[in-house]
């Protein structure tokens, strides 16, 4: 497994050297806009520790980072009027993760509107 890598965008970005539209924040979690939005309301949850993906994080790690992603996904899909929600996480470059800091997207579904890319 490759190292963490703390020179990544994602890292910059919990440390403000790197401008995000936040969502929200707490001592363990940090969550932003998503630059490249599939759909209205795409953001990004992560967690403020250095884990590549989902497979090196600590259990504590995750624990804490899918319930603020399911605080997170009630508030969106309410606050977009959205239909459904997707939550979607890439690990590693082969199967699309193009940021290695672990993150969860949460992607707002509309009833008969495709994603935008
Ligand atoms: P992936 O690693 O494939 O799960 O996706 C990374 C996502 O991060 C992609 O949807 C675009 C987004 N992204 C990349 N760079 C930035 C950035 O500098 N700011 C923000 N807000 N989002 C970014």
């Amino acid at each position: 497994m490759t190292q963490y890598d703390p020179n990544n965008i994602f890292n910059k970005i919990i440390a403000g050297e790197i401008p995000s539209h936040k969502v929200y924040e707490d001592d363990d979690t940090f969550a932003f806009m998503d630059v490249m939005p599939e759909s209205d309301g795409h953001c990004l949850v992560i967690p403020k520790t250095g884990s590549r993906n989902l497979l090196d994080a600590a259990p504590m790690t995750l624990g804490g980072l899918i319930v603020v992603t399911q605080k997170i996904a009630v508030a969106v899909k309410k606050a977009f009027n959205a239909d459904g929600i997707i939550i979607r996480q890439f690990n590693e470059e082969p199967a699309g993760q193009t940021v290695f800091h672990l993150h969860f997207h949460i992607i707002p579904r509309y009833e008969g509107v495709p994603l935008k890319r």
